[in-house]
């Protein structure tokens, strides 16, 4: 079968996939970004790319429509709305996962013919702070060094990203070259002690946005060690006496830190010339996201360590595009080319370029404030593409209603139901991943070409043919693009506007590609200029954007802490799921790791608060209510609950995390502090517990529930306030299940029920229920769905020795159990390395690594008899 190479849809790495029409997705060898490496997401891609539950139709109120009936309403919409309140009373809300075309047409309509700026993405909530830090220090958006730096650096440090988890490839990259020299020291900034720590040097478990400090401090550090470049800083930087007296006035201590692990840290910093640090949604994703990017670019500017090999700032992009959606202008505050809106020069070359009716004269509303504009009644039609706002998006139910009451919402996704999508006028389905065609730019400023190898099915079209179809109807010219290649084409074509203007974004030398050579496009990492050689390191010798060609460090001082015994709520992600799960949650191999949403507590905190592990938790905000699974555990921080940000109203209603986190941002970026939320934490009183599994799809019905794909259906955590008084109604509801005979068994000295449906010969559905946690073998029960096996053989809820129990997944990729992996460890093969000889865990994408060795660590080994 022919295998097409192509880019993984998830994460910012950007690694190269091929993929045939059957499903068969392996790592692309001849990938700069991954040499053939995949981590757990991409190793099962082939998983996420049935039809189920894909909207195939246009829906207008819910009904099947005609594309042209739904086209036509979506332009008299917004012409309408522009025409009767003005251009800024629409808006569109779109997606570092969109591809660069589908970007570029959303931005060209909005900016160049709506005449607003009222486009604004994801990224807002992602890689806001990194732009507006990289803009303040070095006059534009650059990522000035590459992947290869971490690779020769000597020192790595990883701050608040959870690089193991997050960017599983780069972290491989970097452990396989640690592996290789030795020497690489790798240091991780983390309030918790995550997976990334398994090949740390140091952790600083630093306090809740205490890096500003922790960054000054080392400054300081700097100046008074004799480590800062003088010959780079008189050449090419400014501000550094102020930026040096605010870190003067800064104690170091308020990052939380020992005395100790500070002066570890900068004494390694001081001395390692080749450092690179690396920085996540742990420094964005915060009240002083973008004093935390100046911050930590200071310390580079100063030592000259910036645009040389091994050296360098790293700000990873989170989304596919995160960085090509910065290039073409996706935030509301921007144009493309790294033009600025503020610029009457910029926007009226871009206009004359486009030879557009108009365009934008200031910046529009960011996400936080486009949703309150919302809520205000001010936006009259609303039109969302590839993001989830309705889940993802802080105080998510307020967002939730405020999407509902625009007069007129148009959704763009390629499933029939999300939570946002839920809430629309117009649905219009969007081909998918595989399916669609493009580019896409990853954290290194690499441009590589997703490609299709599946057919675009039933009346599905690609987001950039939507958008122009929409601009055509509403009578506009400049949209007849024939295909994804000329959609590039123009963009590529028009970077000649940021060589005119100076700024770095120049893709000039891929103008003019025809379609077959856009087709055969290799991965190319810009600047592109034409005639020159592409990409390289930016800055070594100056050459900043700010008018006199100088970078500018930036005087940081950090926000005065309020003292406060409250516990505060941190979210993040985990492995084996992808954001709101409407990809990863189809697959059973990813859904096996970890199934449902939790509360990571420190055992001291357990202990004070009387929450006891696998029980349900309450959190409490004025914004809202969750009940989470507690899991105890030292690597959490003392004071700190932290909670993954997957789960929706179909997977899980009271695990919506979002729904406790208020719209609070970054002043500079407008970036929501999504890590530091005030919050209570209590025990729930739940009066029963339970877990089922079944073969057909379940609804969420229970006061707590928790839904999963598995092997041949769906699996559930459930609990209630209420012991219900006939168990088999109760099973029923639960597991969904209205067919065949139920065999209820009850155990009324312990409480326990356990109740099998069958249907035939077949185990249809399986419910175990508790006044406790249920301490049934998940795994095992999941493999009896769909078996013919005695209803009274499955009740036992344990494995026979004809069905051992593998136990929950630790190695999505070649789904190995903890069990398996313990009986091997128990006989001795106690190291990562045979535990990957025996059972192939960890020797695909290695992302399970940190969890082997633990448990390494865990289970004794046995004492050899004399
Ligand atoms: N498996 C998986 N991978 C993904 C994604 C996914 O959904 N799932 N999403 C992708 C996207 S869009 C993004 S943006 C990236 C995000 O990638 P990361 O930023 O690595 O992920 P997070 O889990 O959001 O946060 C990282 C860490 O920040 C820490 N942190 C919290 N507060 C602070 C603080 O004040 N200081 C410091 N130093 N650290 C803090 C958290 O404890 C957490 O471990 O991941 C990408 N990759
Ligand atoms: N509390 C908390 N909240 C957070 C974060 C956090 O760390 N903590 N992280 C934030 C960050 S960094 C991010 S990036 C966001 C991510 O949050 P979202 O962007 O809301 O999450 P996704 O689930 O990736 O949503 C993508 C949607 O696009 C659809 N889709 C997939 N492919 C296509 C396509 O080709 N075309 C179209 N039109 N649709 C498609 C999917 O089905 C899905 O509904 O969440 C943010 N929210
Ligand atoms: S690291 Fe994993 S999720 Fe990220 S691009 Fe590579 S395969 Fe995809
Ligand atoms: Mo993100």
């Amino acid at each position: 079968m022919t295998k097409t190479c192509t880019t993984c849809p998830y994460c910012g790495v950007g690694c190269g996939v091929q993929a045939t029409p059957d499903g068969v997705i392996t790592g692309d060898n001849a990938h700069p970004a991954n040499f053939g490496r995949l981590c757990s997401k991409g190793s099962a891609l082939g998983e996420t790319i049935s039809l189920e539950g894909r909207l195939l139709t246009p829906r207008i109120g819910g009904a099947a429509a005609e594309w042209d009936t739904a086209l036509s309403l979506v332009a008299s919409k917004f012409s309408g709305a522009i025409a009767e309140h003005g251009p800024d009373s629409v808006a569109f809300y779109v997606s570092g996962q969109l591809l660069t075309e589908d970007y570029y047409v959303a931005n060209k309509l909005m900016k160049g013919y709506f005449g607003s700026a009222n486009i604004d993405t994801n990224s807002r909530l992602c890689m806001a702070s990194s732009v507006a830090g990289h803009k303040r220090a070095f006059g534009t958006d650059t990522v000035p060094g590459t992947y290869e730096d971490m690779e020769q650096a000597d020192l790595v440090v990883i701050v608040g990203s959870n690089l193991a988890w997050c960017h599983p490839v780069l972290y491989q990259r970097l452990a396989a070259a640690r592996a290789a020299r030795p020497g690489i020291k790798v240091v991780v900034v983390d309030p918790r002690q995550t997976a990334t720590c398994d090949i740390a040097d140091l952790h600083l478990p630093v306090r809740s946005d205490g890096d500003a400090a922790l960054f000054n401090g080392l400054l300081v550090h700097l100046v008074e060690n004799g480590k800062i470049d003088w010959d780079y800083t008189d050449a090419h930087v400014n501000g550094f006496a102020a930026a040096f007296a605010a870190a003067r006035a800064t104690d170091p201590l308020d990052s939380g830190l020992a005395v100790e692990d500070i002066a570890a840290f900068y004494d390694l910093f001081g001395k390692s010339e080749k450092v690179v640090t690396l920085y996540s949604q742990g420094v964005n994703q915060s009240v002083c996201g973008t004093d935390k990017v100046n911050a930590i670019l200071n310390c580079h500017l100063a030592t000259g360590r910036i645009g040389r090999p091994g050296m360098g700032p790293f700000s990873v992009t989170g989304q596919p595009n995160a960085m090509g959606g910065r290039e073409v202008g996706g935030l509301a505050n921007m144009l493309g080319w790294h033009l600025d809106i503020e610029n009457a020069d910029h926007r009226f070359a871009v206009q004359t370029a486009w030879n557009s009716p108009t365009i934008c004269t200031k910046p529009g509303l960011k996400a936080v404030d486009l949703f309150q504009a919302c809520a205000d009644g001010k936006i009259k039609a609303l039109w969302v593409m590839s993001t989830n706002p309705a889940v993802s998006m802080p105080d998510a139910s307020a967002v939730s209603d405020a999407i509902a009451k625009v007069p007129f919402t148009v959704v763009t996704d390629v499933l029939e139901r999300t939570d946002t999508g839920d809430l629309a006028d117009v649905l219009l389905p969007a081909a998918a991943w595989g399916e669609k065609s493009g580019t896409v730019t990853n954290s290194e400023r690499r441009i590589s070409r997703q490609r299709s190898f599946l057919p675009i099915p039933g009346e599905a079209r690609a987001d950039w043919l939507i958008l122009c179809q929409v601009a055509q109807k509403m009578g506009f010219d400049g949209f007849d693009f024939a295909n994804e290649a000329e959609v590039f084409d123009e963009y590529a074509r028009l970077s000649e506007l940021a060589v005119r203007f100076k700024r770095d974004f120049d893709i000039t030398g891929l103008a003019g590609l025809t379609t077959a050579g856009y087709d055969a496009l290799e991965p190319v990492q810009w600047p592109v200029p034409k005639g020159a050689p592409a990409g390289g390191r930016f800055f070594a010798e100056g050459g900043f954007y700010h008018a006199d060609g100088k970078a500018k460090m930036i005087a940081v001082t950090p926000p005065e802490r309020a003292k406060s015994d409250g516990m505060i709520l941190n979210t993040g992600r985990i492995r084996d799921q992808w954001h709101t799960m409407t990809r990863t949650g189809r697959s059973p191999r990813l859904g096996a790791h970890l199934a449902e949403p939790f509360a990571e507590v420190h055992p001291e905190d357990a202990l004070r608060l009387r929450l006891r592990d696998a029980e349900l938790c309450k959190l409490d905000t004025p914004h809202g209510t969750a009940l989470l699974r507690v899991l105890i555990t030292p690597r959490a921080q003392q004071g700190a609950v932290f909670v993954p940000m997957h789960w929706t109203a179909q997977t899980g209603p009271m695990g919506r995390v979002n729904r406790l986190v208020p719209p609070v941002t970054d002043p500079f970026s407008g970036q929501p502090a999504s890590k530091d939320v005030p919050v209570s934490l209590t025990r729930a009183d739940m009066a029963w517990y339970g877990f089922a599994v079944s073969a057909v799809a379940m609804e969420p019905t229970r006061p707590y529930a928790a839904i999963a794909r598995c092997k041949g259906g769906w699996r559930a955590e459930v609990a209630g306030y209420k012991m219900p008084h006939d168990w088999e109604a109760e099973a029923r509801t639960v597991t969904g299940c209205e067919i065949g005979n139920a065999a209820v068994v009850a155990d009324p000295a312990t409480g326990v029920v356990r109740v099998a449906i069958v249907d035939g010969a077949q185990i249809a559905a399986l419910f175990f229920a508790a006044p406790e946690p249920v301490a049934v073998a998940r795994a095992h029960v999941v493999s009896l769905l769909g078996a013919k096996v005695d209803a009274l053989a499955a009740l036992s809820g344990r494995a026979g020795a004809d069905r051992p129990d593998p136990g929950p997944t630790v190695c999505a990729c070649f789904d190995v159990g903890v069990n398996t992996l313990r009986g091997h460890i128990e006989n001795g093969m106690a190291t990562v390395e045979l535990l990957g000889a025996m059972t192939c865990a960890g020797t695909n994408c290695g992302s399970c690594k940190p969890e082997l060795a633990a448990l390494i660590a865990t289970v004794s080994k046995p004492v050899a008899a004399e």
